[in-house]
């Protein structure tokens, strides 16, 4: 029995990366029986057929694992969102980052297009991220400066992109290992945003210690959190010291982090972006109870 890494899952095949060689295989049958799927970023146990091929025979226990994009045993998320083309969604960027943190996973902010961009907002956006206590860059994918600065936060981790479509994730990921090739998309001028050129979740080595995946993007996230447990997942929320332990943050008269939006110590955005989670969580509870 060998061992190998899932680097891509494509319509029943896996392609496993195992010292250097990579193997088409098959799942065995009983994964299906069993509910069990095969995840890219996967460590498996495999037989091998032949020079080529295999049969992945069990997967080993996570260390983490991603909903959006699917992917297991990341240690560090890029939430990657453009400026422009497609616009900033800060709510998107916020759930994308608590997504993150719900699964154990570190974010950190890759903003694309800065040549795009005018720059007292985008200073602006940066900093409120910085005082989340996330690593932010800010950055054109064209510049060699850029690419760096994100090749320094990648480095000895195995990341992915996470953001929506047209945001630049497969050209950051074409620059950091310029041999991959990815397909890259032009964003429809039409609807400003990108056509979901990226189909699959793909692992790539770009170091002995460093993985990257580029992934499809994505306009919508759900989280699985229920709606009191999502404060734990805006851990800046933590320096407000509320003076009742269970305050939800919401309407509570006496909560400290609505005063801290309300004064300016706390991005309004990101007070705002959490009652809307909070209230579409919610809606979701309602409907099922
Ligand atoms: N001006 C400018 N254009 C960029 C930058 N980064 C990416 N682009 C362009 O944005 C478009 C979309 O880039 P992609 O890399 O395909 O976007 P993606 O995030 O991979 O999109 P999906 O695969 O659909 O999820 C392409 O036309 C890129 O050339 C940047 O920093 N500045
Ligand atoms: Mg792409
Ligand atoms: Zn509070």
């Amino acid at each position: 029995m060998a061992e190998g890494k899932v680097i891509r899952a494509i319509s029943g095949f896996f392609d496993i990366y195992d010292t250097g060689v990579v193997r088409r295989c098959r799942a065995r049958g009983v994964f299906k029986k069993q509910g069990v799927t095969v995840l890219v970023g996967d460590e498996v146990e495999y037989e091998p057929i032949g020079q080529q091929e295999g049969i992945v025979n069990s997967v080993k226990p996570r260390q983490t694992e991603l909903i959006r994009p699917p992917i297991a045993n990341v240690n560090h998320v890029l939430v990657v969102f453009s400026y422009v083309t497609p616009d900033l969604n800060l709510l998107m960027v916020d759930k994308t980052i608590a997504a993150a943190i719900i699964a154990g996973v570190t974010p950190s902010l890759v903003l694309t297009k800065r040549d795009l961009a005018s720059l007292p907002e985008a200073e602006q956006v940066v900093d409120i991220y910085r005082e989340c206590g996330l690593e932010v860059v800010s950055i054109s994918t064209k510049e060699a400066s850029s690419v760096d600065l994100v090749r320094a936060l990648m480095q000895g981790k195995t990341n992915v992109v996470a953001g929506p479509s047209g945001a630049g994730k497969s050209t950051l990921a074409n620059a950091l290992a310029p041999g991959l090739a990815l397909k890259m998309g032009a964003v429809s001028e039409k609807i400003g945003r990108g056509r979901q050129t990226t189909r699959h979740v793909e692992l790539f080595q770009l170091d002995a210690e460093t993985w990257l995946a580029d992934a499809p993007g994505f306009s919508q996230l759900q989280l699985n959190v229920e709606s009191r447990a999502l404060r734990n997942y805006f851990p800046d929320f933590a320096a407000f010291d509320c003076p009742y332990r269970g305050c939800l943050h919401m309407d509570e008269e006496s909560c400290l982090v609505k005063a801290a939006a309300e004064s300016g110590q706390l991005a309004s955005s990101r007070y705002e972006n959490y009652r809307q989670i909070y209230q579409e969580i919610r809606e979701r509870e309602e409907r099922m109870y």
